[in-house]
């Protein structure tokens, strides 16, 4: 078997490991972070389940930090009261990002772990099978319900030699990317193999394994050897190793090579994490901002060589470099080393140890700016300045590009950019609150503040679906687009009418609008729709104005599984050249669509009434599936079965 088998053999509770079919796996640990965790608990609270069922759950606070009003930190009293209630560890803002804290403190190799954040997959870094899902999957994970998975092919990614000078693991994965796009992960789990894995320390690993999410990949995963084994041990967790690896004989579907010793500095252009380029390529383009940070760059590996790019030099006049290390324990450890004064004496900002600038949590950049990132995602508009341009680097490539002022490739450096692991790691949980005692649930009172609203609960399936097209799509339309996150809409992810005032703004302004005039109606859309982040959101708030139906090409595999979750029906064009047929503003409907989908039927026929054209849409459903969309979604559907 390989590592990915071996880890859902050894937690599978339904189905069989068969890729494409439905499986179901035990969950040992959890985690949520406070854009997707208000929401989350609202619906575990709402499930009525006591106290968490899990290994360890950890509640993170780590992307809503920016406390511009009220609401932010009520959200945050709101998360950390119901977690001390429920069981659930919770993580205080300051502490750190969610991936990288888990990474460092809380992660076990061989475990699974489900988090309502799409970069989970991190923890593949040290062997686990970290997955991102929906807060309502995570919640259900929680109280000890399984988490239903199509079984994923297994693709072995084959590394072989080592990383030139200044060549980072954020190009070998910008380099999976190239190769395989922003679709080439879709119901695949990414499994690193080869000689040249030894060769990459856990931080890297878990950079990999981080934007392996930008793959649309279901995760990725590294072995858990002597390299593991080494971190852990300098977490003060040696306790907490297993070595694991694919048998010598396992299989894959298919294998990718990369030859480490032949990749160069890569970096993904403006708007999409696969539009990738080399630095050389591209050239040395004029740079407004660098930010160093986000889940995917911050461990102590890569500050300590951005802190020694940057020593004794000043940042370019006209750039400004935004620096956000990863944890706490980063941060506390930079200091101490005197490294952090390097940044700061460089004229780097230095920023909390949070999403930050990721998410437009502040550090919006200049009209036209641009600004190169290390963080995974780029999209359009996501840094809070639609006319943005941002790209993608390696640590090494942002903090020489900070100083030159131009996109520059970081091999002309001439600088020892050699750091060791630290033999020990400062380890200090006391941004960590752990919950009561078994049996003291009832000590704790739940504090909710004003900005918390209902959240909205589907219908049971109608008869006939029907409605306008309210919005045609084009291809890899991401979570960003549908419900877009920035510092003015983050405080309200537990606000879904407020929200709701800003769907799909980026594609069309008037959305919101039209959608509230026409009480509700369908969408249509191209491939690999809904990619990004796990945020249920993308499908309550289209649930909330109306949207019965999205038809597309094909769906990214979260955002599906939170369509289904809260009712809202997902369904593929048979023959693609039917998205041509359609035009914004078409009627349609699906005729007898309950008594199809209940006979288990699962061709539909999507009938533009506007055109008189009838278009043949699939709708597989398992039969867990089928109840939800019956009932409309899955809290009904829990309900139901009670
Ligand atoms: C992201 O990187 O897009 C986020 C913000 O972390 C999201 C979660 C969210 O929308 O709150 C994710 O990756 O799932
Ligand atoms: Fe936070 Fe950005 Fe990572 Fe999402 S991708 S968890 S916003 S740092």
């Amino acid at each position: 078997m390989n590592l990915t088998q071996k880890i859902l053999n050894a937690h599978l509770l339904s189905g069989r490991l068969i890729p494409g079919e439905e499986i179901s796996i035990r969950i040992d640990q959890t985690l949520t972070q406070d854009s997707t965790g208000t929401m989350a608990y609202l619906q575990f609270e709402a499930m009525g389940i006591g106290r968490v069922k899990t290994k360890k759950s950890v509640a993170y606070i780590d992307h809503n930090t920016l406390q511009t009003g009220f609401e932010n930190a009520d959200d945050h009293q709101y998360i950390q009261t119901v977690a001390k209630k429920h069981g659930i560890y919770c993580s205080k803002p300051g502490n750190g990002i969610c991936h990288q804290v888990q990474l460092e403190r809380f992660g076990i190799p061989g475990y699974t772990l489900l988090g309502s954040d799409s970069h989970t997959p991190t923890g593949g870094g040290i062997g686990m099978l970290a997955i991102g899902a929906g807060g309502l999957d995570v919640a259900v994970a929680m109280g000890g319900g399984a988490y239903f998975l199509t079984c994923p092919k297994v693709v072995g990614i084959r590394l072989t030699g080592k990383l030139p000078y200044a060549v980072a693991a954020k190009d070998i994965i910008l380099e999976v990317l190239r190769r395989l796009s922003v679709k080439g992960g879709v119901g695949k789990v990414m499994e690193y193999i080869g000689e040249g894995v030894k060769t990459l320390t856990v931080p890297e690993r878990a950079t990999i394994a981080n934007m392996g999410a930008e793959l649309g990949a279901t995760t990725s995963v590294f072995p858990s050897d002597e390299v593991t084994e080494a971190f852990l041990k300098a977490q003060g967790r040696a306790k907490d190793f297993t070595p694991l690896a694919a048998d010598a004989d396992a299989e894959y579907d298919e294998i990718v090579d990369i030859d480490l010793s032949e990749l160069v500095p890569l970096v993904a252009q403006p708007h999409m994490p696969d539009n990738v380029d080399t630095v050389e390529h591209v050239g040395p383009i004029k740079v407004d901002q660098v930010f160093i940070g986000s889940c995917t760059n911050s461990s102590y590996q890569d500050m300590m060589r951005v802190a020694r790019i940057l020593k004794g030099k000043t940042v370019h006049p006209e750039v400004s470099l935004v620096i956000g290390p990863g944890s706490k324990q980063v941060l506390t450890m930079l200091a101490r080393n005197g490294a952090l004064a390097d940044m700061l004496g460089a004229g780097a900002r230095i920023l909390e140890s949070a999403c930050g600038p990721c998410i437009g949590m502040g550090q919006s950049p200049k009209t036209n700016a641009v600004s190169v990132r290390t963080n995974n995602r780029n999209f359009y508009a996501r840094s809070g300045t639609a006319s943005a341009g941002i790209y993608l680097t390696s640590c090494e490539t942002a903090a020489i590009t900070a100083l030159t002022g131009v996109l520059t490739d970081p091999r002309t450096l001439d600088l020892d950019l050699t750091v060791e692991q630290p033999k020990e790691f400062e380890v200090n949980d006391n941004l960590v609150i752990p919950p009561v005692a078994e049996g003291m649930e009832d000590t704790v009172e739940v504090v909710r503040g004003p900005n918390i609203k209902p959240f909205p609960l589907g219908k049971k399936l109608e008869d006939t679906v029907s409605g306008k097209v309210l919005l045609k799509m084009e291809d890899n339309i991401t979570t960003d687009h549908i419900m877009p996150s920035n510092a003015k809409l983050l405080p309200f992810r537990s606000n879904i009418p407020h929200l709701s005032n800003f769907c799909l703004t980026p594609v069309d302004e008037t959305f919101p609008e039209r959608a509230k005039a026409e009480g509700g109606g369908l969408l249509v859309a191209g491939a690999n729709y809904g990619q990004g982040s796990s945020r249920e959101h993308a499908a309550l708030v289209p649930l909330y104005l109306g949207i019965r139906a999205v038809a597309a090409k094909s769906f990214a595999r979260i955002h599906q599984a939170n369509l289904i979750n809260n009712g809202i029906l997902p369904v593929t064009f048979e023959n693609e050249a039917d998205y041509d047929r359609i035009d914004q503003g078409d009627a349609l409907s699906l005729p007898d669509v309950r008594e199809k989908i209940a006979a288990k039927q699962e061709k539909l026929i999507l009938r533009n009434e506007t055109k008189k054209e009838e278009y043949t849409v699939l709708l597989p459903l398992t039969d867990r599936q089928r109840g939800m969309i019956l009932e409309g979604g899955l809290i009904n559907y829990t309900r139901a079965n009670a």
